[in-house]
Order: C-alpha cells, then sequence, then structure tokens
C-alpha cells in the first residue's frame, strides 16, 4: 500500500488544524489536514441544530492573525449564527488557497511511532498511510458526541437526531410533536426555536443550567467600525487575560461591597449579557458565599422569567456552585417555558425509563413523540483522541497513559509520545477561554517549536516524564483553589459513565499560561528532551 510522506500531519479541519495547515505553508513544511468529516469547520461542520451559535462575541470569536480579513469580515450580530461561522471558515480557506492540503471523509484510526525512523506512522479508515516527522492533533475539545445508551432506542418508530452530527438539509418540525434530552448550552440554544417550530416540544431536563440572556441583535456600523479600529488592542489585552477577553477582568469582591453595590453591579453585567455576568466580580467561582449570592440573583431572575411558580423552581439549579458548569446563553430561553405547546419533565427525580417505539417512557408515562434530539453533550477534551490508537516510544498506548485521567506537559505535548502536540489538550486553559485565542496561542508555539527543531536539526521533542508530572500536579493544585470540582460536568469528565472524574482544563488563566509556555521555549524548551537528528543523546 502506497505511504504519502509529509514533514506535518494534522488531524482535524476545524479552526485549529486550519491555522496549523496554513503555519505548515509559512514554515516551507509540506502538510496535510486529515478529516472525518465532508467538509472543513470542525465544531460549526457538525453543530447545525437550530439555534446554533457562539456565545463568545464573534468580534473576538474569529481569527487575529488574518490582519486584512479582520479589517474585511463584517459580522452582522454580536454573536454569530453556526451557518455564518462556517461561512468564514470556508472563506479562510480559500483564501489561504488551503483545500488542497485537506482530506476530507478520512477517519484517523491509528498514529504510530516508530523509534527507528523517528516518524508517526498514521492510518486512517479510507484505508490511506501517511507517514510524517511530526503529529498535530488537533481533534477538538467537544467533537466526540455522547449519546447515552438509552433502552429500547432503537425500536423507536419516529426520526432521533443528535445535535453534534446534525443533518445538513435540517429537520422539519412543524406538526410535530418533539422531545428533547438534554439542557445544557446546546439544548438551552435550540429549546426556543424548536418550540416555534414544533407542534408540542417536551424539554426532558435531568440538571437545570444557570443561563444568562445573551441579548444578541446585529452590530451597527458604527460599533463594527469602533471594533476594527481598536483591534490591534483589543486582541493584545485578550491574550494576557484570565479567559481569553478583551474586557477588562473584575477586582473587586462580591463580599467587600453593600447589598445594594452588589444588586446593582450584577443588574449592570446581566444586562451586558453573557459572560460578562461571570465578571461581575473577582471571587464568583472562588468563595463559596460569593458565589451564593450570584446563584440567588440568577434565581430571582428565573423566577421572573417563568410565569408559573413550580416550573420556575424546577428551573432554578440548587445543585451547583454557579458558572461551575460551564455557563449558558440564551435568548428567549426561560419564557419558553410560558408557552401553551411546551412542557418540562423534571428526570432527575424519575429517570427516563427507556426509550419506546412511540416515544419516551419516564417512570410510568409514556411522553408521544415524532422525533427525539439528543443535546447530551460530548466526550470532552479526551473522546477525539481516545478513540484513536496512538502507539508512541516502545509501543506504548496512549488509552493505557491516560486510563486513569490524562497526563500532559502544558496540555500540549505527552511525555513518550515525541513530536505529537494535542492542541487545546486537558491541562491547558481550552475550553475555559475563548478558543480562539488559546487555540492561535497553541499553534503559534508549536509552530514555533517545529521551526526551532528544524533550524537546530533535532530529530525529536517530548517532555521529560518530571515535567509533566509537576505540570500536572500544578492543574490540579489550582483546580482545587476553586469551586469547579464541586460540580458533576464534563469538565472533570462526570457526564461519561465509567470516565475517570479529573479536572480537565487549566484554571490558571490564558494569559499567565502564555507566560509559562513562553517562558518554556525562552529557556530551550525547558521540560522537554531534544535528541539530535542523527543519532546522539537527549539533550
Ligand atoms: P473542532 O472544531 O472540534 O474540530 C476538530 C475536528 O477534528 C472535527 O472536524 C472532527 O471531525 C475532526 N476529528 C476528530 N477526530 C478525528 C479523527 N480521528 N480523524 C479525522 N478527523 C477527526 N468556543 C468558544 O470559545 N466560543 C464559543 O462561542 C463556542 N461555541 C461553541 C458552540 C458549540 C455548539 C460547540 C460544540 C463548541 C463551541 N465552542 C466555543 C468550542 C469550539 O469547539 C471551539 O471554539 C473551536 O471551534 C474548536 O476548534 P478545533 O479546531 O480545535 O476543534
Ligand atoms: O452538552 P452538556 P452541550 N439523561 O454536556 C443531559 C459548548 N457549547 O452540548 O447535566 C438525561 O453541557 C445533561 O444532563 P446533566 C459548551 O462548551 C457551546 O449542551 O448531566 N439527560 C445535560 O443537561 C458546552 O458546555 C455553545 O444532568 C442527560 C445535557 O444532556 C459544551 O459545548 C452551544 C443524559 C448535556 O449538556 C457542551 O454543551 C453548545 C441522560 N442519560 C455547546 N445524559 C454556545 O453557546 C446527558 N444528559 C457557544
Amino acid at each position: 500500500m502506497k505511504t504519502t510522506n509529509l514533514d506535518v500531519i494534522i488531524v482535524g479541519a476545524g479552526f485549529s488544524g486550519i491555522y496549523m495547515l496554513h503555519k505548515c505553508r509559512t514554515l516551507g513544511l509540506s502538510g496535510r489536514i486529515i478529516e472525518a468529516g465532508t467538509d472543513v469547520g470542525g465544531t460549526w461542520y457538525w453543530n447545525r441544530y437550530p439555534g446554533a451559535r457562539c456565545d463568545v462575541e464573534s468580534m473576538t470569536y474569529s481569527y487575529s492573525f488574518l490582519k486584512d480579513l479582520e479589517q474585511e469580515w463584517r459580522w452582522p450580530e454580536r454573536y454569530a449564527v453556526q451557518s455564518e461561522i462556517l461561512r468564514y471558515i470556508n472563506h479562510v480557506v480559500d483564501r489561504l488557497d488551503l483545500r488542497d492540503d485537506i482530506q476530507v471523509e478520512s477517519r484517523v484510526t491509528e498514529a504510530v511511532f516508530d523509534d527507528t525512523t523517528n516518524r508517526w506512522a498514521v492510518a486512517t479508515d479510507a484505508g490511506d498511510r501517511f507517514s510524517a516527522k511530526y503529529c498535530i492533533m488537533a481533534t477538538g475539545c467537544l467533537s466526540t458526541p455522547n449519546l447515552p445508551q438509552f433502552k429500547g432506542l432503537d425500536q423507536f418508530e419516529g426520526d432521533w437526531y443528535h445535535t453534534g452530527f446534525w443533518p445538513k438539509e435540517g429537520v422539519d418540525f412543524v406538526s410535530k410533536r418533539v422531545g428533547i434530552v438534554g439542557t445544557g448550552s446546546t439544548g438551552i440554544q435550540s429549546i426556543p426555536i424548536m418550540a416555534e417550530q414544533a407542534d408540542h416540544l417536551t424539554v426532558f431536563q435531568r440538571t437545570p443550567n444557570f443561563s444568562i440572556p445573551a441579548w444578541n441583535g446585529p452590530i451597527s456600523d458604527d460599533a463594527d467600525r469602533a471594533w476594527k479600529k481598536a483591534y490591534p488592542e483589543l486582541r493584545a489585552r485578550a491574550r494576557v487575560s484570565p479567559v481569553g477577553s478583551p474586557f477588562e477582568s473584575p477586582e473587586i469582591s462580591a463580599l467587600e461591597v453593600s447589598d445594594a453595590e452588589r444588586e446593582e453591579i450584577f443588574e449592570t453585567r446581566w444586562q451586558q449579557g453573557a459572560f460578562n455576568f461571570l465578571a461581575a466580580f473577582s471571587d464568583l467561582l472562588s468563595s463559596k458565599e460569593a458565589n451564593q449570592y450570584a446563584i440567588d440573583f440568577v434565581h430571582r431572575k428565573i423566577r421572573e422569567r417563568v410565569n408559573d411558580p413550580d416550573i420556575a423552581e424546577l428551573l432554578c439549579p440548587k445543585d451547583h456552585p454557579f458558572g461551575t458548569k460551564r455557563l449558558c446563553v440564551d435568548t428567549n430561553y426561560y419564557e419558553t417555558y410560558n408557552r401553551d405547546n411546551v412542557d418540562l419533565i423534571d428526570v432527575r427525580t424519575t429517570p427516563i425509563k427507556e426509550i419506546v417505539p412511540t416515544g419516551i417512557l419516564v417512570g410510568e408515562t409514556t411522553y408521544p413523540l415524532d422525533v427525539i434530539v439528543f443535546a447530551t453533550g460530548f466526550d470532552a477534551m479526551t473522546g477525539a483522541l481516545m478513540n484513536i490508537d496512538i502507539r508512541g516510544r516502545g509501543g506504548m498506548a496512549f488509552r493505557d497513559k491516560w486510563a486513569d485521567g490524562p497526563s500532559s506537559y502544558l496540555g500540549i505535548a505527552v511525555a513518550g509520545f515525541p513530536n505529537l502536540f494535542t492542541v487545546t489538550g486537558p491541562g491547558s486553559p481550552s475550553v475555559l477561554s475563548n478558543m480562539m485565542v488559546s487555540i492561535e496561542q497553541h499553534i503559534d508555539w508549536i509552530s514555533d517549536c517545529i521551526a526551532h527543531l528544524e533550524a537546530a536539526s533535532m530529530a525529536t521533542i517530548e517532555p521529560e516524564q518530571d515535567a509533566e508530572d509537576t505540570w500536572m500536579a500544578h492543574v490540579n493544585q489550582v483546580a482545587s483553589e476553586f469551586l469547579y470540582e464541586d460540580s458533576n460536568t464534563w469538565y472533570l469528565g462526570a457526564n461519561i459513565p465509567g470516565k475517570p472524574r479529573v479536572f480537565l482544563p487549566y484554571v490558571g488563566g490564558v494569559g499567565h499560561y502564555r507566560e509559562v509556555c513562553d517562558d518554556v521555549a525562552a529557556k530551550g524548551y525547558e521540560g522537554f528532551a531534544l535528541t539530535p537528528a542523527g543519532g546522539g543523546s537527549p539533550a
């Protein structure tokens, strides 16, 4: 079988893989993306469910390295809809002329490091074979949909869908009785739209979530001009901020203001919408007392927005601290429960028993349905990597190394797996940040590293186990200073039965993390072992 030789193989054609391929071109290296989907876009290719849009403002949820495009592109809304983001990604791919090096409809099944040649042998389900010096896993943090194993699903006589595999042609809900399982960010975005289209919508809720209004709307020409003028400063600020945001970070504690001041600040942040709310006070995610103030405020808002007091109570999250499950951002979510054609079913008290041919059985009650939508999330951060049989030095299996939870140096590389990089991997800020900022930081760092290795004629780079262990201890220690571990979330792998409970992202902040990565590189890749080409000892 023919093997294609490359300098760099990249798995995944989302924002990460696309930028990495562009970087290969600028470094003069041959690179190719292998993508499982039929086209580019990653998250924005797969998640086409009604209501899908970003919840980080589009002006910042876009590449910063394309200075001309940044000025030319006109985002129509504050939070762009999925189709617009996908159009942007396709435009970038064409503008940078990357398409010829993107191979779609090919899933990487195996990546094996050869200790003698120091190269990765990569195989796909389409039967292709590649050999590459560097292997970049741009496989996405939220790219492996989680479909819970509901008994009886195969007998359901209607149609069912997972939001992460939404059909390109869309789904017609008109005159249908629709059921949706899941009330995370996805459910909360799609429920209001489905309710408008369907004859009847039944929402099966296991855990209510905190959601803040998006206050989405068109971006005026004036606002667009102001953003574009300020771009250099805003982007620079985002890069050194805690969460990749250009907006100012909170400095006051919720405990050091009067009740009236606190209420006023919360209200101001509520009116700004979305993640601005989390920035009301510096200690919302670290102090239980401060967090309780946020809980009480948002509960009051939910009770104001929902007419039926019993439904409102069901929608008020009471089992986890505010913001420790990823905060949801909505347009008319709570108000949707005021509609006559929407029912909310609590499947925490009485769980879903099974799917029956005509609908969903909860306890002894069958809810008759024509369509079921599973908005049940993802095997986050590790799922896509664990689905590939990755073998490092001496045939070491990635799946074995991570069997008790991921271990990584800086969330970017793993001891025993030379020249393999994980973009926004566990142990990096990734999903706790504006991902565009984190993706660009990782790709810039990886490209600089590769440029250094090539210039210095190095064969391999890989983390030292000690450096990896020290980093993981730091990741865990910082996480323990926050309230995240008091919540059963996908951040901890708690949504996947049997997944080890480990806090996956790094809470230390985007700006601080960038400094650490830059410092490691400036010190000659401290904590990494580098092997010269043509043999010799690791340095
Ligand atoms: P992805 O976009 O996930 O791309 C990974 C690609 O790798 C996929 O196309 C997948 O098919 C491919 N792949 C995986 N495994 C294989 C394999 N074995 N072989 C071949 N191909 C493979 N982040 C924000 O910061 N702000 C937001 O507003 C925001 N909104 C989001 C909304 C939704 C609905 C979701 C699900 C996520 C959102 N995110 C958001 C997170 C989002 O995933 C990132 O912002 C970003 O798009 C990730 O880009 P990526 O290229 O790293 O990964
Ligand atoms: O997934 P989730 P998501 N029976 O895991 C429920 C990003 N994103 O797709 O909480 C009944 O958050 C589950 O219940 P519980 C963002 O990072 C961003 O919504 O486990 N219910 C939960 O309600 C986000 O965090 C946007 O009790 C079951 C839901 O399914 C991430 O992607 C939009 C169940 C899953 O919620 C994932 O979001 C969309 C079962 N067996 C996504 N199993 C933006 O707005 C699961 N559930 C930018």
